[in-house]
């Protein structure tokens, strides 16, 4: 926790081997153990788990063995003093995954999905973490005439309600993204993973996690994303990252393509002390090109701005601000806050 209150988190992927779809690893991997003795050094607190980060091959193993694996990766979490922020299940790499997972057509798909998810709920209470994130990778569509986009969304509902049956503490965050894999996401926005959460079986358990980069994809603004969840209380989780303009999805360090588009990000959390409802996830990858013993920096880079830029919303003159709102001035506010920026 640093001194403001905050805690960090980012998952094992967020340190990676540099491949991508047109070439190669180009860094050694490092083992999960390895990655573990990282999170405190760099100033982090929690761990953030996709179901086989936690227990590899997991589709391999029965029900008990998979919570007897993740037994032994809390003791793992203990002994570094970390705790694991949630568990997401991972319906994108499964060949059962292929055509989507809760909206695949085949139902043997949908039942593989939501079977797998339970298990990552069995994993989640193992790690003594109550918060699963639903990023629906593959829910949309290559071709649109391939499925129903209202047949789709009961699906959706129906396997959120499932889950909030199977474990009733368990709450949900959904992670809205537009597009990648897909071409067009069912979910691609806070407005519609909201929308059904309010209309699942428990809305006091369905939440949102809120990417930078998948807002900035859908042409929103972060910023405006993260205070519409807040203002229903709904904002469980982030990844912070950041994003230049609409191209594949970065995971850039935080801050480093919009340093006001950052500062807002921060300013509307810290208006709203998110610091008493979630941990602050940092979802960003080191660019290919960085060698291997340097490849944590993004990490600490992200780490460090999200603590300036508090450190900058704190510092904010608001009866200054406050003035020229009143004086409808916003030429001398926006001078204000890029003085502010600038650090004069
Ligand atoms: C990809 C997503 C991905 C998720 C992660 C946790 O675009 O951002 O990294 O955040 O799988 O659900
Ligand atoms: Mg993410």
């Amino acid at each position: 926790m640093d001194k403001y209150g905050y805690r960090f988190s980012f998952g094992p992927w967020n340190i990676h081997k540099g491949a991508d779809p047109f070439g190669p690893e180009v860094r050694p991997g490092m083992s999960f153990a390895q990655k573990l003795l990282l999170y405190k050094e760099l100033g982090f607190d929690a761990v953030q788990f996709h179901d086989d980060d936690a227990v590899p091959d997991l589709d391999d193993l029965t029900p008990e063995q998979i919570r007897e694996r993740a037994r032994l990766v809390r003791r793992q979490l203990e002994d570094h003093g970390l705790f694991a922020e949630f568990v997401a299940p991972r319906l994108w790499e499964h060949p059962m995954t292929i055509d989507g997972a809760f909206t695949a057509n085949d139902p043997k798909a949908r039942a593989y999905a939501i079977e797998r998810s339970k298990r990552a709920v069995d994993i989640a209470q193992e790690l003594e973490c109550d918060l699963i994130v639903l990023w629906l990778a593959r829910e949309g569509t290559y071709m649109r005439e391939a499925k129903n986009v209202g047949a789709a969304t009961h699906q959706l509902l129906e396997a959120i309600n499932t889950l909030l049956a199977y474990d009733p503490t368990i709450r949900i965050a959904i992670e809205p993204k537009p597009n990648e894999p897909m071409d067009l996401a069912y979910i691609p926005t806070m407005g519609h993973a909201l929308a059904l959460g309010f209309q699942s079986a428990d809305p006091r358990r369905v939440g949102v996690l809120m990417e930078s980069a998948h807002s900035i994809l859908a042409g929103l603004d972060p910023a405006d994303e993260i205070g519409f969840a807040m203002a229903f209380g709904k904002l469980w989780s982030v990844h912070l990252n950041d994003q230049n303009g609409l191209k594949f999805d970065q995971d850039r360090s935080f801050g480093s393509v919009d340093l006001r588009r950052a500062f807002n990000q921060v300013r509307v959390l810290d208006e709203n002390r998110y610091w008493e409802v979630g941990v602050v996830g940092l979802d960003v990858k080191a660019i290919r090109t960085q060698p291997a013993e340097l490849a944590t920096k993004h990490l600490r880079n992200s780490l460090h701005m999200f603590l300036r830029l508090v450190a900058l919303s704190r510092s904010l003159d608001r009866a200054a601000v406050a003035q020229l709102i009143a004086a409808r001035d916003y030429e001398e506010l926006d001078w204000l806050i890029l003085s502010h920026l600038m650090g004069s």
